[in-house]
């Protein structure tokens, strides 16, 4: 990659201890030689300097300029104006193609819990196409890729944005960073507590227990399981308790087995209740509610319906005040033979353009590094064997981000933190390798609040097993963001113990949705896709690792080098694709 490339330039001057104005970036890419500018302008800027200006740019190549050459003729700037990485040949066709959502109608399908999920939402990614993530043309709801709409910088070489040196690039490219607002809560980082004994397992679904059923408690007149056993036969009951066992009976029906604080009681959801739909949707340790009769002999609820914690459908998103972005990637893994390093620098590349100006905000939901022994041969697949050596690769990968870009990261089940979650956020040893643009480094899940906008990060280990366990039509690899509706409609990450999602102890349940955000981010699954449930846009990003041979055995088509980025004042998304 050519040092003209922004990201480069803005790379150098990291190297050199300097921070740089978006501006000052452009105006080095473009000068004549971008090398000899970097060096006069760190040269020239003054020592207490700790960010290079566009100012300090001009000052150097004037100087330069003025004692190497007589003054340019045109009375233009002396600043040649080559383009940007972006429009140089061979860098055009890697950039952004972006697939937009048609304004916010095409993000406002509300597949309502139980509704026909034939007629759920729109943005569907097709396996069967080489370009995965398009939009559904039958569908009419679909958010449709029309280049019009889209400032594409693929348009026309020629005429893309080429920096030039006025004054309205300079407008643009300077961030008000007092207008930045950026909260993580619910981090447990340093706040692990349990140390695997069998008590602690009992105080976690304890409190995944009493958070979930205050959820659950307005909508149905619940007694406990001890109480609902010494009740009359045949009145009418309900219980809120975690699923402890479903089992379907040898004439079709089912029996869940609840369990609450005081015991177990068992359902019987009979066949001809309508309710097939809802059971097939039950995850093991969950909290649900049902509601029913009971047996004449008081042993059995025979269940009339059935509710899950669930979000409401009147909740109510916040948005920024002002046009800002957010890009939600994950899954980066460097380190692997697979690690698309072509595409991360187009992406790193387009953040020094003016069209992400409103890019400020990047968040990484997790699998920054490929790791070590993470799966069987995986050190086949190595092009870095050493996990410290791969976040300092990370970092530098990192370091071709606009340095004044707020970062906010999650570790995955690739990175060098225990694997049960919540996984606590990175390390003393690892933190120190990433400190770069004094990245938020917190645990998964993390709760962000950027811009009045509330974000759910989770890495998405927990989608694996919703995809093992759910029909096809609910949770899907193609379509993960369904898989995260049910996440939400649970309000936990990671409902199921004991399965394939490592569960970890802890004094409190921190994989419990508390709060209900207005964004759900998660990745892991490697696969794009997005979509609203209930007023929750649920994001789940693609990859930037093309498909390994491990996971071409187990038929794993990643979606690799999308970018989806998300509007903070309108929730609307772009998908734009650097691959
Ligand atoms: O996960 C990338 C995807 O690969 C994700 O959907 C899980 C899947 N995966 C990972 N390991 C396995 C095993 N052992 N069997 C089946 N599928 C797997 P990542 O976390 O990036 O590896
Ligand atoms: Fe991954
Ligand atoms: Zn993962």
């Amino acid at each position: 990659m050519p040092l003209e490339s922004n990201a480069r330039i803005a790379k150098a001057l990291a190297e050199r201890g300097y921070n740089a104005e978006r501006e000052a970036v452009t105006l080095l890419a473009g000068a004549t030689d971008p090398t000899a500018a970097i060096a006069a302008t760190v040269d020239r800027a003054p020592d207490e300097a700790l960010r290079i200006t566009a100012d300090h740019v001009r000052e150097a190549i004037d100087h330069t300029d003025k004692s190497a050459a007589p003054p340019d003729e045109t009375g233009q700037s002396p600043v040649e104006t080559k383009g940007s990485s972006a429009t140089e040949p061979g860098a055009t066709e890697t950039v952004a193609d972006p697939v937009t959502t048609d304004g916010a109608s095409a993000m406002d399908v509300d597949t309502g819990a139980a509704s026909d999920p034939a007629t759920a939402d729109a943005p569907t990614v097709d396996p069967g196409t080489a370009d995965p993530p398009t939009a559904d043309p039958a569908t009419a709801d679909s958010p449709t890729a029309d280049p019009a709409t889209t400032d594409s910088p693929t348009a026309d070489p020629a005429t893309a944005d080429s920096p030039t040196v006025d004054s309205a690039t300079a407008a643009d490219t300077s961030r008000d960073l007092d207008l930045r607002d950026l909260e993580v809560g619910n981090d447990m980082t340093g706040r692990s507590t349990g140390t695997g004994e069998y008590s602690d397992f009992v105080t976690t679904f304890r409190d995944r227990y009493e958070r979930l059923s205050k959820v659950l408690r307005g909508r149905v007149n619940h007694r406990p399981a001890e109480a609902i056993a010494n009740m009359p036969g045949g009145g009418d009951a309900a219980m809120i308790g975690l699923v402890n066992d479903v089992r379907s009976t040898k004439s079709g029906h089912w029996l869940v087995e609840l369990e609450d604080t005081t015991g177990t009681f068992p359902a019987l959801v009979m066949k001809d209740k309508g309710l097939a739909d809802v059971v097939d949707e039950i995850l093991l340790d969950e909290c649900v509610a049902v509601e029913g009769t009971l047996a004449d002999d008081a042993g059995i609820l025979f269940a009339d319906s059935l509710h899950f914690p669930d979000v409401p459908r009147t909740h109510n998103p916040g948005g920024a005040d002002r046009h800002v972005q957010a890009a939600l990637i994950s899954d980066v893994h460097v380190g692997s033979d697979e690690f698309m390093a072509d595409a991360w620098h187009s992406f790193a590349d387009w953040l020094h353009t003016p069209e992400a100006d409103p890019v400020e905000y990047i968040l990484l939901a997790g699998d920054m590094v490929e790791g070590v022994g993470v799966y069987p041969d995986q050190d086949e697949e190595l092009d870095i064997v050493d996990i410290y050596e791969q976040y300092e690769a990370f970092a530098e990968h990192l370091k071709e981000v606009p340095a004044d870009t707020e970062i906010v990261m999650i570790p995955g089940n690739h990175d060098a933190v225990r694997l049960a979650e919540p996984q606590p956020g990175f390390n003393d040893e690892i933190r120190a390798i990433m400190d770069v643009h004094d990245a938020r480094i917190v645990s998964n899940p993390a709760t962000v609040s950027v811009e009045g906008v509330e974000v759910l990060m989770y890495h998405g280990v927990s989608l694996d097993e919703v995809i093992a366990e759910l029909p096809e039509e609910k949770a899907s690899y193609d379509e993960p963001h369904k898989a995260m509706y049910q996440l939400l409609k649970k309000r936990h990450v990671a409902p199921q113990f004991g399965g394939h999602t490592r569960v970890a102890p802890e004094e409190r349940d921190y994989l419990v949705i508390e709060d209900v955000p207005d964004v759900f981010h998660t990745g892991h699954v490697h696969k794009l896709g997005w979509g609203k449930y209930h007023n929750v846009l649920a994001v789940n990003s693609g990859c930037w690792q093309a498909q390994t041979d491990f996971q071409k055995s187990v038929n794993i088509d990643p979606d690799a080098g999308y970018a989806p980025i998300l509007d903070l004042d309108t929730l609307d998304m772009t998908v734009r694709k650097f691959s």
